[in-house]
């Protein structure tokens, strides 16, 4: 599929997917949703891929749905559910490779959601996301009703969800629903190092622990002990576990190959 409202690089191991409607503040419209499945699919597929930068083109990273579109004639909230935001983030929620989000600017709405299923999230320190759905009357979406209370605790996602404060990349990271704020200037480099770092790890060990983590919201510890059990076994298999044990007796750096 030609790419027309994103950017889709490869390069030592890292996917990156540039949201590239900067006129727009990169609000999602159908083809861009589609065009975000269709690469997150290639980054799955692809094996040279071992993990996933996604970030936004100018000043934000997203306004969330193009709101344009979501009242033209004949336009259904559910299809647009359907069809775009929920196989978005249960494409990111399930890739078996780690996927970092790099909030340049603004994150609203959907955007702001589909930056917190990110698995890492790092943001410019003059980024700020906004639960903006109350604003117009919706409920939030994109999984943020599931991932929120999980980061920061249910007062803070109602408080947010209800009063659609601008929430600072620090006041964000401070509260534990991102990974790390960043100099503006830093945003893009270090999310690349991170990236590329993560690339050369065992990709597989960190595919399990994501499931692990996603299987762990509806299990309790007893069940999620033998989820462990179950998805250890699988790690235990791999090259990457054996060349680490052997790296760690031979006291050498490991070369872990994903598999
Ligand atoms: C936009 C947008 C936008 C179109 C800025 N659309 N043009 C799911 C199912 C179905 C329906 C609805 O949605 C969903 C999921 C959702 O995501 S709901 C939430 C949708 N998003 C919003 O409600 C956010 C709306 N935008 C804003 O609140 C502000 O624009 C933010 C806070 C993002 C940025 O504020 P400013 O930095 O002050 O920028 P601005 O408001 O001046 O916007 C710049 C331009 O971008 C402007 O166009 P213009 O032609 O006047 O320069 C805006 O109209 C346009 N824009 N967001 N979502």
């Amino acid at each position: 599929m030609p790419y027309s409202k994103i950017h889709y690089t490869v390069a030592e191991g890292v996917a990156s997917i540039t949201l590239n409607r900067p006129d727009k503040l990169n609000s999602f419209d159908r083809e861009m949703s589609l065009e975000v499945i269709d690469a997150l699919d290639k980054a799955k597929d692809d094996t040279s891929v071992r993990a996933v930068l996604l970030t936004g083109e100018g000043r934000a990273f997203s306004a969330g749905q193009d709101l344009a579109e979501a009242i033209a004639p004949g336009t259904k909230i559910e299809d647009i559910l359907t069809t775009q935001y929920n196989p978005i983030v249960r494409r990111i929620r399930n890739l078996p490779k780690p996927v970092i989000a790099a909030v340049n600017g603004v994150a609203a709405g959907a955007g702001a959601n589909i930056a917190c299923a990110c698995d890492l999230t790092l943001a410019a320190e003059s980024a700020n996301f906004i639960q903006s759905f109350i604003n117009i009357g919706l409920i939030p979406d994109s999984g943020g009703t599931s991932t929120l209370p999980r980061l920061i605790g249910m007062q803070r996602a109602f408080g947010q969800m209800i009063l659609a404060p601008r929430v600072s990349a620090k006041e964000a990271e401070a509260m534990g629903m991102i990974w790390k704020a960043v100099p503006d200037a830093d945003l893009m480099n270090e999310a690349m190092v991170l990236a590329k770092k993560l690339a050369t790890m065992p990709t597989k060990a960190i595919a399990l622990t994501k499931q692990a983590l996603n299987r762990s919201t509806t299990n309790n510890i007893d069940a999620q002990l033998d989820v462990e059990n179950e998805l250890q076994t699988i790690a235990g298999a791999s090259h990457d576990y054996t060349e680490g044990v052997n790296a760690f007796l031979e006291k050498r750096k490991p070369v872990y190959t994903g598999e």
